[in-house]
Formats: C-alpha cells, sequence, structure tokens
C-alpha cells in the first residue's frame, strides 16, 4: 500500500474523480508574463502507476508526447484505433500493464514573487494527471485536452528552488471517454508554466460583446487572503478608450444582497458607437484590457482580450450571424503534426488556418475535444466559425457511460470547463457536448449547465438530434448528423417538419482520393433553404513520420524530411498497424483533405472553387453575369483578369474589372473580348486573386478560378491516310512509341471508398483485376483493320471491338464495348497502353492542371494544362487510383527534345497518366513501396466511376457509375 495519497486513491479507476487541488476554469490569460518551464525534464517511464520510481532517469521534452519521442528504451509507440478500445477491460477499468511517465524537474522560484499567488498551469496531460511539489501531494486533474492550475503559494517559496513532478497515466477511467478516432499517445501535449499574480486577482472574466455595440465584461474577483479587502474596483480599455464599472449593477447587486466579502463581482458596460462587427469575412477585433484596482488606485491585476462584436441567433430553421443566414463551409479538425503527435505551435496552427482560408473554408469544428488555446485566438484573428467540443467520446462504450451516474461529473465537468475557458472568443459560435457518446442524461445535465452559463451561443450534438432531426426537446439545437445522405438532408428540408438548422458535423469523408460529389451537395445545400452546410471529415491525413529501418517514429528530428505529400527515401507515412500493434483500424486515419505535412490534396481545390465568392452564373446576350456569394463583404478586396481559351491552342488573357457587388448582388458584364469567328470550342475563365494583402493572403494569392463555356467544339476532320497500320499476331497494335498495345481496362487501384464501400471485392469476385483477352477475329478491309475480341473475368465476358485505320500523321482508332449485366458497377470502361521511356511532359486539353474526376471536377477549369508525368500523380499514403484529369480532348507525351505522341480524343475523356500499372498502385501498402516504371501507364476512359464517400457515407451518385451495356469511343494517336 502506497503512502502518497494521491496514488492511494487510485484516481485513474475513479470516473468521480475529475479533480483534486485544482482551481477553477477561466477565461484569463496568463501566458503573457509566466515563467515557461517547457524544455527538457527528467523522465521515467513507468510499467503502471504504482510501480516504484527509482530506476534511471531519461529525459524527455515538454511538452511532448513520450509515444513519439525517438529515445532508447521508450517502448511505448503510437496505436491507432478508431472505436474499439486497445484493451478488454469495462469503464471505468485499465489494464494492469499502464505506461505513467514520471516528469520531473527543479524549478528556481522567482524572489520576487513573495508576497504572491502562485500557480502552476499545465497544458494538457493525456490521460490523468498527478502533481507532487517537493514530495508534497499537490493536485490532480483529468481531461486531455484542457489545462489544469494548481495554486502553489503554500507549497514553494519565492526565491527558493522547488522540485515539481508531474506523473501522468496514460490509461484510465477518462480513456474511456476519450476514444476518439485518432492515435493512442501518453504524455504532456502542452505547455507548462508557472505565473504569479497578487492575491486580490480577477478569477474570471466574461465578455459579452453584441452586434448592436453593447459591451458587457463581468469579472469575478477574488482574494487568495480570503475576505476582498474595501474598496476595490475595475477600470477597462477598449482600443485605449476608457470603460467605467457599471454602478447600476454595483447598486443591484447590493440592493439583492448578492454581494460578499469573498467573491466580487463588477461589470464594466459600454456601447461601440459606429461598431465594427465581426465575421468571418471581416473579423474586426478590439483590444480589450481590464485592470482590478486596490482603493488607492494600484493595479493588481490585469487581463487583456481580443474581442469582437456579434451575435449568434437561431430562428426559425436558420442559424444567423449577424442576422445573416451563413453558409458554414467547415472541416474537422485535430491538434495534430507528424513530428510530435499532438503538440502544435503557433505557427503549425497558423498555417493550418491560412491555408483554410486560401481554400475557402470559413469554419472549424474543434474535432473531437477543445483544441489547443492559441487556436481559438488565430481563429478570431483570421475569421473562422468555430464548433468547440467538448472532449467526450465514449465510441467503444457509448451506451453504457451516457447514463451511467459515475461518469456524471465528468462530463459536466469536461463541457463546464470548455465553456469557461473558451467564452470570450467570438470565433466560437456553438458549443458541442462531444462525439459519438449516445445519448443519455449525463449530456442533459452538461447542456442544462451550458444553457444557463451562456445562453448567447447555441448547443449541438450529433448523438441527441440524430434520434429525430426535428425534436425540440433534447440537448441539441442544431441538427447535425454525420455523413447523411444528400437526398435525406435536402427531404428533411423540404418536409415542412424542420424545427432547427441542419448542418452536418460530419460529411465528404476525405479518406483517400475522395470527396466524391461535394459539388453536388454545395448545389443542394444553396438552393435548399434550411439546409446550410456542414463540416468535411476531415483536415489531417493523421500519418506520422517513421523510419523504415527500424520501425521508430521520427520524432522532433525527422524536420525536413519530407516534401509535397512525399516522405523522404527511407522514412514513410505512417498509419494504423505500422508500430506493430496487434489491433488496429489501419489507414483509417489518413482521412484528410491534407497531407501529413499539409500539402493540398486535390479535392482543396475543389472546395474552394465551390465556395467561390464571386462567380460567373451565366453567359448570353454576348455578356457573363457575375454574383457575390460572400455574406458581409463586397468585392473590393479582390481582383480579376479574364483569359479566353480556344481549342486551337491559345489563351489570351486581360485583366478584368470586377463589378461593385454588395453581397448577394449580381451584375451583368459585357465580355471582354470579342471570341475570334474560328477556333472551335472556347471557354472564358475569370481568374480571382487578392487585391491586396489579406492577413492570411499575400496579394495575387488566387481566390477561386470561375469559367463559363462559350462555344461547344467544332468537328475536327480525320482525313485518312494511303496505308494501313500494323497489327501483330494478337491483333494488337504495334507501334514504335507504345511498349505495350492499347487493351481494354475495366479495373483501377481501389480507392479507399472502393475497398471500404464494397467495390473493389466485386470487382476482383469478378475478376475484373486480371480480364482474359481472346482475339476472336481480325479483318482487313480498305487500310482498316477491326479486331474483335472477348475480355474475359470470372463472372462474364466483355465484346471488345477496336477499328484502326490508319490516318494523316498517324492512326485512328475506334473502340467499341459491350459489358454483360452482370458488370453492373465497374470502375472504368476504357483504353490502356504503355509508353516508351523518355516523354516525361505531359501538356493537355482539359480539366486541371490538378486531379480531378467524375464526381469531383469542380475546382479544375478546362485550360491548356502541361506538367512533367511525375507531378501528375497524387501520393495518398495507401497508395490508389489517382492522377486522373477529367475532361481531356487532347494530349501530347513529349520528350526533351519534343519528339513524343499526341492523342486526340472524340470528346472530353477521363484521362491519366502515371508511372504506375492498377496492380502496381493495389499491391504496395506505403507510397514508398512503389517503384516507378520507366516509360508511362495511360489509360483513356469511355466512362470513369465516380470516385464518392464510401468509405465513411454515401457512394457516388447514381449519375456517376459506369453502366453495362454498350460504350463507344474513339482517338487518334499522332507521332509529333
Ligand atoms: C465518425 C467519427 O466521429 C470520426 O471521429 C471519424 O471516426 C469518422 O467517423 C470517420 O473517419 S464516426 C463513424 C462511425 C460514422
Amino acid at each position: 500500500m502506497t503512502s502518497d495519497p494521491l496514488l492511494a486513491l487510485r484516481p485513474w479507476e475513479a470516473p468521480e474523480v475529475t479533480s483534486w487541488g485544482r482551481q477553477p476554469m477561466n477565461a484569463v490569460d496568463r501566458r503573457p508574463g509566466a515563467l515557461p518551464l517547457d524544455g527538457d525534464w527528467r523522465f521515467q517511464l513507468l510499467s503502471a502507476p504504482d510501480a516504484p520510481v527509482g530506476g534511471a532517469w531519461s529525459s524527455a521534452c515538454v511538452p511532448g508526447v513520450w509515444t513519439m519521442q525517438d529515445a532508447d528504451g521508450l517502448d511505448d509507440l503510437p496505436q491507432y484505433l478508431n472505436i474499439r478500445m486497445p484493451y478488454p477491460e469495462f469503464p471505468p477499468g485499465s489494464p494492469a500493464a499502464n505506461p505513467t511517465g514520471v516528469y520531473e524537474r527543479e524549478v528556481d522560484v522567482p524572489a520576487e514573487w513573495a508576497g504572491r499567488r502562485i500557480v502552476l498551469q499545465v497544458g494538457a496531460a493525456e490521460s490523468v494527471l498527478l502533481v507532487h511539489v517537493d514530495g508534497r501531494p499537490v493536485g490532480i486533474s483529468k481531461d486531455s485536452h484542457l489545462a489544469a492550475e494548481f495554486d502553489l503559494s503554500g507549497v514553494v517559496r519565492a526565491g527558493g528552488r522547488a522540485t515539481v513532478r508531474l506523473t501522468v497515466v496514460k490509461w484510465s477511467d477518462a480513456s474511456h471517454i476519450e476514444d476518439q478516432d485518432q492515435w493512442w499517445h501518453g504524455g504532456i501535449t502542452r505547455s507548462v508554466l508557472l505565473y504569479a499574480t497578487d492575491p486580490l486577482h480577477l478569477a474570471d472574466v466574461t465578455v459579452r460583446a453584441a452586434y448592436s455595440g453593447e459591451l458587457r465584461v463581468d469579472c469575478r474577483v477574488r482574494d487568495a487572503g480570503g475576505a476582498l479587502p474595501e474598496g476595490w474596483y475595475l477600470t477597462g480599455e477598449l482600443d485605449g478608450r476608457p470603460l467605467d464599472q457599471d454602478a447600476e449593477f454595483d447598486r443591484a447587486n447590493v440592493e439583492d444582497e448578492r454581494v460578499s466579502d469573498f467573491l466580487g463581482e463588477a461589470r464594466l458596460l459600454t456601447t461601440e458607437p459606429e461598431v465594427r462587427t465581426w465575421n468571418a469575412e471581416t473579423p474586426e477585433l478590439y483590444d480589450l484590457t481590464v485592470r482590478l484596482h486596490r482603493a488607492d488606485g494600484t493595479v493588481t491585476d490585469t487581463s487583456r482580450h481580443r474581442i469582437g462584436f456579434r451575435d449568434v441567433e437561431i430562428v426559425g430553421r436558420d442559424l444567423l450571424v449577424n442576422g445573416e443566414r451563413v453558409f458554414i463551409r467547415g472541416v474537422n479538425r485535430h491538434d495534430f503534426h507528424p513530428l510530435t503527435g499532438r503538440t502544435v505551435s503557433y505557427d503549425d496552427m497558423r498555417a493550418d488556418l491560412v491555408l483554410l482560408k486560401r481554400f475557402g473554408f470559413n469554419a472549424i469544428r474543434t474535432a473531437h475535444y477543445p483544441n489547443d488555446p492559441t487556436l481559438y485566438d488565430l481563429a478570431d484573428e483570421l475569421g473562422f466559425y468555430v464548433v468547440d467540443e467538448a472532449d467526450i467520446e465514449s465510441h467503444d462504450h457509448a451506451h453504457e457511460i451516457a447514463d451511467d451516474p459515475r461518469y456524471l461529473n465528468a462530463f459536466v465537468d469536461r463541457v463546464s470547463r470548455m465553456v469557461l475557458r473558451d467564452k470570450n472568443h467570438p470565433s466560437v459560435i456553438i458549443w458541442s457536448l462531444g462525439n459519438e457518446s449516445d445519448y443519455g442524461a449525463n449530456h442533459d445535465a452538461a447542456a442544462g449547465w451550458v444553457r444557463r452559463h451562456d445562453p448567447t451561443r447555441p448547443i449541438q450534438y450529433e448523438g441527441a438530434a440524430k434520434l429525430d432531426w426535428a425534436a425540440t426537446d433534447d440537448a441539441s439545437d442544431i441538427a447535425c448528423p454525420m455523413y447523411a445522405p444528400l437526398e435525406d438532408c435536402v427531404a428533411h428540408a423540404l418536409s415542412g417538419r424542420q424545427t432547427r438548422p441542419l448542418i452536418q458535423c460530419e460529411y465528404s469523408h476525405a479518406m483517400g482520393n475522395s470527396n466524391g460529389t461535394l459539388a453536388d451537395h454545395w448545389a443542394a445545400i444553396e438552393a435548399t433553404p434550411g439546409l446550410q452546410g456542414g463540416f468535411i471529415w476531415e483536415f489531417w491525413d493523421h500519418g506520422i513520420l517513421q523510419r523504415v529501418s527500424d520501425g521508430r517514429t521520427a520524432g522532433r528530428g525527422g524536420a525536413g524530411l519530407y516534401d509535397n505529400g512525399v516522405a523522404a527515401p527511407g522514412y514513410r507515412w505512417a498509419y494504423g498497424g505500422d508500430f506493430g500493434e496487434t489491433i488496429h483500424d489501419g489507414a483509417f486515419i489518413a482521412d484528410g483533405v491534407v497531407f501529413p505535412d499539409r500539402t493540398p490534396k486535390p479535392a482543396m481545390y475543389e472546395h474552394r472553387e465551390i465556395a467561390a465568392p464571386v462567380r460567373i452564373e451565366c453567359f448570353r446576350h454576348e455578356g457573363i453575369v457575375l454574383a457575390n456569394h460572400q455574406h458581409f463583404r463586397t468585392l473590393d478586396w479582390l481582383s480579376g483578369a479574364w483569359e479566353l481559351v480556344l481549342a486551337d491552342g491559345r489563351t489570351l488573357t486581360g485583366p478584368a474589372e470586377l463589378p461593385d457587388l454588395r453581397p448577394g448582388e449580381t451584375a451583368a458584364v459585357p465580355l471582354p473580348f470579342e471570341v475570334p469567328r474560328d477556333g472551335g470550342e472556347a471557354w472564358l475563365t475569370l481568374r480571382v486573386t487578392t487585391a491586396e494583402d489579406q492577413p492570411w493572403a499575400p496579394r495575387g494569392t488566387e481566390v477561386c478560378v470561375p469559367q463559363i463555356r462559350l462555344r461547344g467544339p467544332a468537328e475536327a476532320p480525320v482525313v485518312p491516310a494511303d496505308r494501313s497500320v500494323e497489327i501483330d499476331d494478337e491483333g494488337l497494335l504495334v507501334h514504335p512509341l507504345l511498349t505495350l498495345a492499347p487493351t481494354l481496362s475495366l479495373w483501377r487501384a481501389p480507392t479507399d471508398n472502393d475497398e471500404l464501400g464494397g467495390m473493389a471485392l466485386r470487382w476482383r469476385t469478378w475478376g475484373l483485376d486480371a480480364l482474359v483477352r481472346k482475339v476472336v477475329s481480325v479483318r482487313e478491309d480498305a487500310g482498316r483493320v477491326t479486331v474483335e475480341a472477348e475480355y474475359a473475368g470470372t463472372a462474364g465476358v466483355v465484346r471488345h471491338r477496336q477499328v484502326l485505320t490508319a490516318v494523316e500523321g498517324g492512326v485512328r482508332v475506334e473502340e467499341e464495348a459491350e459489358l454483360p449485366e452482370a458488370f453492373h458497377d465497374v470502375a472504368r470502361v476504357g483504353t490502356v497502353f504503355e509508353t516508351v521511356p523518355g516523354l516525361d511532359l505531359l501538356e493537355w486539353f482539359g480539366q486541371g492542371p490538378w486531379e480531378s474526376y467524375p464526381d469531383r471536377r469542380a475546382g479544375a477549369p478546362v485550360g491548356h494544362h502541361s506538367l512533367p508525368v511525375d507531378a501528375l500523380f497524387t501520393p495518398y499514403l495507401r497508395p490508389q487510383e489517382s492522377g486522373g484529369r477529367h475532361g481531356v480532348r487532347r494530349f501530347t507525351l513529349s520528350a526533351p527534345d519534343a519528339t513524343g505522341l499526341c492523342v486526340a480524343l472524340d470528346e472530353p475523356r477521363q484521362v491519366s497518366v502515371t508511372r504506375y500499372r492498377a496492380e502496381d498502385l493495389a499491391s504496395a501498402a506505403h507510397h514508398d513501396e512503389l517503384v516507378p516504371r520507366p516509360g508511362c501507364v495511360v489509360h483513356v476512359d469511355a466512362a470513369h466511376r465516380g470516385l464518392g464517400t464510401a468509405s465513411c457515407g454515401p457512394d457516388t451518385a447514381p449519375s456517376y457509375l459506369v453502366a453495362p451495356g454498350v460504350h463507344r469511343w474513339s482517338w487518334t494517336l499522332r507521332v509529333l
């Protein structure tokens, strides 16, 4: 039996114990002026919390998780699990083998802190924190994503030296409510600091700044000595202008006998004339300073805030910000870093948000816990609507825990402490009670607390609202389903039953090559009153940088060992199972719109265009109609340039004058060009950039590229040549630039959506990945060679005909494939061939420049694009179909000396040019296992299946499926 009272309590298996000796949460920012205790601490990893400390000390970096520190002897590595707990113990139990980190260091307490209140703040520790100072028990805290403060005034001596020990227990009763879909780690993930205040201090500051300009600042004041001294008072400043204490509030308090000698309450009150209001488009902030004085005027405490004036309300079924029904273009964001696990710096977070702004996002759900405090400062400053989510996910034991009274305290504790911490951020517009935890009395208790404490913001909780989107009596003010079929959302909005806003808390699962039908979602959202948007799942691919040789994490030493989404040779992005975990959920952790190094995936460009602030609505009467799709801003922060894209290869450019449009307005603009009479197909592109520096983008940053077709294609005459094509004994085209002749392809390397949606299995069962070709007949007739062939799978046979004709400069290939009913949903119908090495540049007329697919092509304008072949491929963590370009009309593949080949297509087609055959991709588990082929693997598809989001959520829409029956396509191959 231990003599240590903290250990004797066994707090890791006591859900009722959420803290001991911990200070109440508050919104006073103590980071400025504090003594940082970050850096190397002495460290021991115990096998269990009650194992004796006494082995050799190593060292560990604070903040940091020990699971990511590349040090010998630290054999507790990251483990990825989605829903399942990593051990069988039922809540509140934890396994006997329970890694426990003991962090220790000496702290020299400044002599000038004599007589002051001295507080230790631990930014975050997972999952149970025990604090000792000089061997004396100081406190306990749970909640891996909120800070804990402990008053050390009676424990340490100013001018003295103290030994601080932080014991962090990895598994606990709390782990059962921190069962989020992410890596399991252990350690201290946010900064540790020590600060001092006067005994008379601000215990909390609550700011209410309304759209009307009214500002109320409510302060709670305490004195560490006990009773408050006579005559204390508050002053404040708003952008340098003085604020006074609200005498009416004081008088009412006295009258109601609400004031005590122990707890002081006072209010600053003002109305800001001509207030600059806050919203995500124009995030206007004011500097607020609150000062606490003694009767003699001396300042004993100061709290600084950046505040924004804005209102949030629900009216009917609309969520309004400043009276506007804003669209929520959101993403779910974790605190994640490929080198540190969960510790994120100011620069990291700023880079996240800057990138999101550049790609049209305006909202963040802090999935699934309160994010690092700095994130909210940045969201205020850069302009994001934040759904702040409490650290509660009991996924594996959701039903048991939601009503378990032993966890009641934890639910209320976690939700209330989040609200107390973040309530002054204008960016936070909604509180979330957590994620995937069923629905029970514990949620209602937490919701009740929030509704009383902060009536200025709505609450959401998916688990409550999912039972009936139209209910009005549960813990959620918003219906916030996850992965709901679009048609269900639209039907609900049209049903006449809708009672509250419908904003999906998760949708469009971004695993691998995904986010198909995003544009369809947004077309419906924008056209359907009652639908307001949602949060894409998710921002990050959580790949951890791992050394391939020994399987260790690269840790902080891995800085710079990746580029453009790809890990350096000898390294890879690890996902579930890569650290030898016996149970894990594989690549499901790689489901973000950015790679682990924050390189945007092509889906980001899709989102950028869908969110475009300015759009071309239509082309008529030799003019176009432009529209401002923002809620609050004019177009004056944008500038534009026109491009006229002509099929003959020309792109004409010119400056564009954007009209002066208020939000929601449209204007007719005459065509800036006379469209040349010849030249066939013609497109007008508007390249929109920032006209001046924005906090998130320098001047000239591309914001969107709206485009409209001015004229359709013209027939291109094909002139037959007076020779015949060469074919081999198998009826296959012989061509000097092709190493593999054109054959039929119905398969693609399964995407994550194909795999998890069950399509990939079906395709393998049908034998589509290994079709056997058999020539049926070869006929030659006046220079035309007709090859009839059969491609047999296990479930059916495809009849295929190729008609090869020599034409001027090359060969024309007309193809027809007849798919039996058995192949009712295939990946593609098209041609595949391979080229000689050396043709390393692709130039194409079609959609681009980035990857696009039939159901993800809104962000890729038609143009004359060109990229090295190696840059066409998108390195999804688990190799899969990648690198496709939609709507390709023609392309050339050339060597530096401009020799090569050119392919002209009968109509816009899906094309891909990579170094990999589908089977190369399908047989690799990580990108670093791929061996590029020297030539190019070229696919030209008559039809290509949409991507959908079936790895978690709806598959693509029926219109993007490849149907059985007859498919026809043709193309002409020429030598350059
Ligand atoms: C949903 C989770 O909320 C999220 O954390 C993540 O796991 C996502 O799915 C999939 O990546 S829960 C799922 C069972 C719908």
